[in-house]
């Protein structure tokens, strides 16, 4: 009987060594990236080796027991958990003109897989995408340069009062402006529309325009400087900063300078992220044209100066803020949306949270792993892939959603572009 055990013990460790043998070449073979520790503005290396998108793959094989040849079975092992067999790459939508943000609209079920996708196209569209299609033309949008139908939110309480907030360039007699508006989405209909908050500067470029509710209920918004540089020193202007309101557009009591103003300095950040302690962090673009690259990671105090047009990169002066990491001088990331990704914690046994951001230029995915406020690597995933990447968004069930931006003037555009496309975590 000894041997018996003995036998059984060996196949058993040599099977399971078999099995996660095979599961580390298949995920090599996938999936790829390489992954550099990060020092301030050094570059970045990044690998990505391609499927094709909608393509079935399996991430591992299940082995459901052991059993030693000539043997009696050996008990089932409950060693390895079977992974069900879940695409690693879908795209769920294309064809799309510019989508700039994406949002999940629960259904009616209750169940976290039942959800429509909202998007905004910066063209002037809002689309509802599920069951049933729908196609909103937003009044009033001027699309024009980077300006257009840009930012959207779900209100906190979206299932009670059905809110959803729109960010977007308008044309008035004094010239661009940006502002937010909220609606009712009822069903197929798009209701009682209300300006929360205009009068933000706009400009063919530099327009900002990412919305979303922090932890604290507030709607946080990004806004460009307008192409107007001091415009981000002047706590008086809306433009080149991060903004706070309430959710019907009244200012916080505890906003630092008694207007929507949260923090200033800031040149064109394009994404909001909250990490699970409730510290907020914002993508930023660096300066562009000939003096391109120093992109940057900002880690966001109220009422805080992030130093735009003063300083950039690795440059320091009291009162101002540097960023927490920048891409340096020679890579430009142009990022945009961004989140953390919760799940990744514990997956990451070095207690790392991961925050995904959008790479325009860049033409990535990036995950910067964080910790105690440090960043401590940087990954570019899906380098070149698919192109510019604009919206990341995260779905109730856990999927991390991209949108291409390759139909916007500044990218080569591909069959079926522009497209969302919906990312198995666990390739990561
Ligand atoms: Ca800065």
């Amino acid at each position: 009987m000894k041997k018996i055990y003995i036998k059984l013990i060996v196949y058993t460790v040599v099977v399971v060594g078999l099995f996660f043998v095979f599961r580390s070449v298949i995920m090599q073979t996938l999936y790829s990236p390489t992954q550099t520790t990060l020092e301030q503005g050094v570059q970045i290396e990044k690998e990505f080796i391609p499927f094709d998108s909608g393509a079935q793959i399996d991430i591992e094989e299940p082995i459901d027991s052991v059993t030693a040849p000539g043997e009696t079975p050996a008990q089932t092992t409950s060693v390895i958990k079977v992974e069900e067999e879940i695409p690693a790459i879908e795209v769920v939508a294309q064809n799309l003109s510019i989508p700039w943000e994406v949002v999940f609209v629960p259904g009616s079920s209750g169940n976290i897989s039942d959800y429509d996708l909202l998007i905004t196209e910066r063209t002037g569209n809002l689309l509802l995408i599920g069951d049933d299609n729908e196609v909103f033309t937003i009044q009033g949008v001027e699309h024009v340069g980077e300006g257009g139908l840009l930012g959207l939110a779900l209100h906190p309480s979206f299932k009670e009062n059905g809110y959803i907030y729109l960010y977007l360039t308008t044309k008035e007699d004094e010239g661009l402006l940006n502002r937010v508006e909220r609606y009712v989405l009822d069903g197929d209909s798009l209701l009682n529309r209300k300006i929360i908050i205009d009068s933000i500067p706009g400009a063919i470029f530099h327009d900002g325009g990412r919305i979303k509710f922090g932890p604290d209920g507030f709607l946080y918004i990004t806004t460009g400087d307008a192409r107007v540089a001091s415009n981000a020193q002047d706590i008086n202007s809306l433009a080149g900063k991060i903004l706070r309101i309430r959710d019907d557009g009244r200012i916080p009591e505890d906003n630092p300078f008694g207007t929507a103003v949260y923090s200033y300095g800031h040149r064109n950040p394009q994404g909001l992220a909250w990490d699970s302690g409730g510290t907020l962090w914002i993508t930023e673009h660096g300066p562009s044209g000939t003096q391109s690259g120093f992109d940057e990671l900002n880690l966001v105090v109220k009422g805080n100066n992030y130093g735009w047009p003063i300083i950039k990169g690795d440059e320091t002066q009291i009162g101002l803020n540097s960023p927490v990491v920048h891409s340096g001088p020679n890579e430009t990331w142009a990022p945009a949306g961004a989140l953390f990704v919760p799940v990744r914690q514990s997956l990451d046994g070095e207690g790392n949270e991961s925050l995904f951001f959008a790479g325009l230029r860049g033409e990535s995915l990036y995950e910067a792993k964080i910790k105690d406020n440090e960043v401590r690597s940087l990954t570019a995933h899906f380098r070149e892939e698919f192109g510019r990447i604009r919206a990341v968004a995260l779905s109730p069930d856990g999927f991390l959603f991209i949108s291409t931006s390759n139909t916007d003037g500044r990218g080569n555009a591909r069959s079926g572009d522009d497209k969302i496309i919906k990312i198995n975590p666990i390739i990561f």
